[in-house]
């Protein structure tokens, strides 16, 4: 977890509580008594009261999004179909790579247990024949930009407060992979206290205050207070690829688009697919005042969701997929950004000024990193092909679940090993492995030069 210095005076953070209207916390505080005073006043201190007045003001806003004058994005051309400017940006971004100019991020702060897994999400073993995890799928692609480009490729993973130690253990007890520790860093999300609606801090305990994850916005400061970012500058890294870690087709590092980011010289990048349902549940990139954005599905109003354009598809179709590139010093700035909270407003059990544990309505805030994408002066969109990079693994069954990014997965690799004329007898339709080490494009596993072979219905090197 993220190290906090704590170098506040007991007097100012109850001044700053004070002036602040906190007084349920304030209360909570003067009941205590000897080592559980203290470690509240611990907990206290590591509020960052900046950010807590940005909380109080937000819960006084009107809670809509401001929609008015978007326009759709310029589209770059995906990946995969090779054009001579695809190359150009190909060999670009190849060339960064052989300076080490690289690294790759993946965002991995949740629990998996939305699919019925005890674990961090990216543990989840998700391939379909040996189980690989979702980790490993990405440390394979990460190994192979290494052998292609003959240098170092540093992998940055976001955790959350709930799954670091987890996390760490699993990489440490599979010797990272082969990636080597020293390349692999970790960087914890920090957390937000939650609110009551009228603006007070709620506890968890007499000595604890209620906070949760600061949304997978917090990988910018993340990246800072871990000292990720340090490490990257210091290693040469100008770049950053960024993935979620429950997409298994996200093609790891991807080339073309780093190269696209690179040769328009952007600050932050996004890659997006075709929304054909009106309904669905990504967030949409869009421009006002030659500025990109990103709303969130659940803020954009209905009837602009179904808004149609000339060619019969839909005027916003710029489905966020949540896969980005960045300048690092970019990514040094948002560090320092306040960026905008976004609010859920539940039931939270806490002590809410009283004793025992209630649950009431509470407000819990997050900040999303697509938030970002608005103070980029310069910015990439680059439309990819759903089949190809997109199979978000949400849920234990039906919309995006196990079962569909499993026969996604297979599928586009059946697809690769077919494209790519090396193997005979591929099986029909059904579970199918590539091993994520052996190729990053079809190109690739036509032009890999190690020995392979079809064992049932996986391809596996030596
Ligand atoms: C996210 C996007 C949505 C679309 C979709 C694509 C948001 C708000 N919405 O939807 O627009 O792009 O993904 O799949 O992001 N995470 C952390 N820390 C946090 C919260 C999340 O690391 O505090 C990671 C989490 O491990 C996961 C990813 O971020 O890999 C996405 O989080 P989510 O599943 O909550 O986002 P979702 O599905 O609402």
């Amino acid at each position: 977890m993220a190290t906090v210095k704590i170098n506040l005076s007991e007097s100012s953070i109850l001044g700053a509580l004070e002036e602040r209207g906190l007084i349920l916390a304030l209360e909570a505080f003067h009941k205590l008594r000897g080592s559980s005073k203290a470690t509240f006043l611990q907990d206290l201190a590591t509020i960052d009261f900046g950010v807590l007045e940005q909380q109080q003001r937000a819960l006084e806003l009107p809670a809509q999004t401001d929609v008015s004058g978007l326009t759709p994005p310029d589209l770059h051309p995906p990946s995969l179909p090779a054009s001579a400017s695809q190359a150009t940006a190909q060999e670009c971004a190849w060339d960064a790579y052989r300076s080490g100019d690289i690294a790759i991020a993946t965002v991995a702060g949740g629990q998996a247990s939305r699919l019925g897994f005890d674990g961090p999400k990216g543990a989840f073993p998700l391939s379909p024949i040996s189980g690989a995890s979702l980790f490993q799928i990405f440390a394979g692609q990460i190994k192979r930009l290494r052998e292609l480009a003959q240098a170092e490729v540093h992998w940055v993973i976001q955790t959350g407060p709930g799954n670091d130690l987890e996390t760490k253990e699993f990489f440490a007890k599979r010797n990272w992979f082969g990636l080597g520790s020293s390349s692999i860093h970790f960087a914890c999300q920090g957390t937000l206290p939650a609110l009551s609606p009228e603006g007070q801090l709620l506890l968890a305990a007499p000595d604890r205050l209620f906070r949760n994850p600061d949304g997978h916005g917090g990988f910018y400061r993340a990246l800072k207070s871990s000292g990720a970012l340090t490490k990257l500058k210091d290693h040469g890294v100008s770049t950053l690829y960024y993935c979620q870690v429950d997409n298994p087709l996200a093609l790891i590092g991807d080339p073309v688009f780093l190269g696209q980011h690179l040769l328009a010289d952007a600050q932050m990048s996004a890659k997006v697919v075709e929304k054909v349902e009106p309904s669905e549940k990504v967030g949409l990139l869009v421009c006002r005042d030659k500025r990109t954005l990103c709303i969130e599905y659940s803020d954009m109003p209905q009837d602009l969701c179904s808004e149609r354009a000339p060619d019969g598809g839909l005027l916003f179709r710029a489905g966020n997929i949540a896969i980005h590139a960045f300048a690092l010093d970019f990514v040094q700035e948002m560090a320092e950004a306040q960026l905008p909270l976004h609010l859920a407003h539940k039931q939270i059990l806490a002590l809410h000024g009283q004793d025992s544990l209630t649950e009431n309505q509470g407000v819990k805030f997050e900040s999303f990193v697509f938030d970002a994408l608005a103070l980029a002066e310069r910015t990439v969109v680059q439309l990819a092909t759903r089949q190809d990079e997109f199979s978000p693994l949400k849920n234990r069954s039906g919309h995006d679940s196990i079962v569909t990014s499993r026969k996604d997965l297979s599928h586009r690799n059946l697809q690769w090993a077919a494209n790519s004329g090396r193997f005979d007898d591929l099986p029909g339709s059904g579970p199918f492995e590539l091993e994520s080490s052996i190729c990053l494009s079809p190109t690739d596993l036509e032009t890999n030069t190690a020995h392979m072979a079809l064992k049932g219905r996986q391809i596996v090197t030596g």
